[in-house]
């Protein structure tokens, strides 16, 4: 395992070529590997928490308080997509992760998961899906797929990507909701608190899921015993899911679920609870309990991520990309196999937090910044 500590901070010389908004090249920066040109797509979105293209290139993104929307490629952005699912938009809550169908050309389908709204204030990580109208105005035959029991009430710790295998599945991940009077559910096979889950497409169970037919057990669970997962992806290399999740102060960590594995937590864990008192048994491993590939003390506090491959990159390929909240960067990982050999990260210099981060048409590498004046950034490749 890798152990991760503040990070090689490169050189990267910020070059002022333009400050006109949208549209124009914003700045060149030198990275270890290559030059790179960011330019803003577009702004004013409030909250932007995930990303996705369509197959003409435009994306679809959404806004926490509960708006998906399409944007075309020159900055163009739409009303509000009608059909999305009402969302408590509190605290981290709202309208999340938007993934499409791989077969989205065929049948339409947009993922999208939510802090869902119970009753008496409380709520929980949900999964919708629903077929975007040939004049992607609207999202139609919306159901939800599938429902974080139990719901509590609490503001924080929702998850959640939603990505697909490829083989028929998605998995979805879930956090622990936050509060010391749920968190310890992460380790309870009856609740699903702390977990991924992996589903078939129309939000059923798979057979041969871990915990089917264990009595007391949720046959919806893949993995357990995580914090707080808001980023996942297949290594394309290897088809199997990775995904990466806060620590509490210090232990930000890298996992590729094992099918019935305990991540551990908060049992153990790399970091420290926020009043500085130790998480569980104080220790950071137990038998029984699977360690991360790599952690980070101090935190990067992970959004989103993905394995880079795209023409315009070629130095990236098999790279990767993490989108950094408090690190305030795109966090770049070499890797070989499960060893990350080199981090390096990118951005720096635009102190901005990096909900999610995406490859688009032609391999260029996209943005999506956690504010209220949120924006889309369009990552080049620059001439030296
Ligand atoms: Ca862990």
């Amino acid at each position: 395992m890798t152990s991760l500590s503040a990070g090689v901070v490169l050189g990267s010389i910020g070059l002022l070529v333009a400050t006109t908004p949208a549209m124009a090249v914003d700045r060149t920066f030198e990275t270890e590997k290559a030059v790179i040109a960011v330019e803003t797509v577009a702004d004013g979105l409030d909250h932007p928490w995930g990303i996705d293209f369509l197959p003409d290139g435009r994306m679809i993104v959404t806004e926490r308080p509960g708006r998906l929307r399409i944007i075309t490629q020159g900055g163009a952005v739409s009303a509000p997509i009608s059909g999305v699912p009402r969302v408590d938009a509190r605290g981290q809550g709202g309208l999340l992760d938007v993934t499409l169908h791989p077969r989205f050309e065929q049948n339409r389908l947009v993922y999208l998961t939510y802090a869902e709204p119970g009753p008496n204030g409380t709520n929980s990580t949900a999964a919708a899906r629903g077929r975007l109208s040939p004049d992607g105005t609207a999202l139609t035959g919306v159901e939800v797929i599938f429902r974080q029991e139990p719901k509590v009430r609490s503001i924080g710790h929702f998850g959640s990507r939603v990505v697909f295998d490829g083989r028929g599945h998605i998995y979805i991940t879930l956090g622990e909701r936050f509060h010391e009077r749920f968190r310890g559910q992460a380790q309870e096979l009856d609740s699903l608190l702390g977990k991924v889950v992996r589903l078939q497409e129309n939000g059923g169970i798979p057979p041969d899921n871990p915990f089917v037919g264990r009595p007391g057990a949720r046959p919806e669970i893949w993995s357990y015993g995580h914090r707080n997962s808001q980023g996942a992806a297949i290594n394309p290399e290897t088809g199997r899911l990775w995904e990466i999740e806060h620590g509490p102060m210090g232990g930000d960590e890298i996992n590729i679920p094992e099918p019935g594995a305990n991540y551990g937590w908060p049992v153990v864990s790399f970091g420290v609870n926020y009043d500085g008192t130790p998480v569980g048994t104080g220790k950071k491993d137990a038998p029984g309990m699977a360690d991360p590939i790599v952690t980070w003390t101090p935190v990067i506090a992970p959004g989103g991520m993905t394995f880079y491959r795209g023409a315009a990159f070629p130095e990236w390929t098999g790279n990767l990309l993490i989108g950094g909240l408090r690190s305030q960067a795109i966090v770049r990982l070499e890797l070989d196999g499960q060893t990350v050999l080199h981090e390096e990260r990118l951005l720096e210099r635009l102190g901005m937090r990096i909900r999610d981060v995406a490859v688009g048409p032609g391999g260029a590498v996209y943005a999506i910044t956690d504010e209220t004046d949120g924006k889309i950034l369009r990552i080049t490749h620059a001439e030296r």
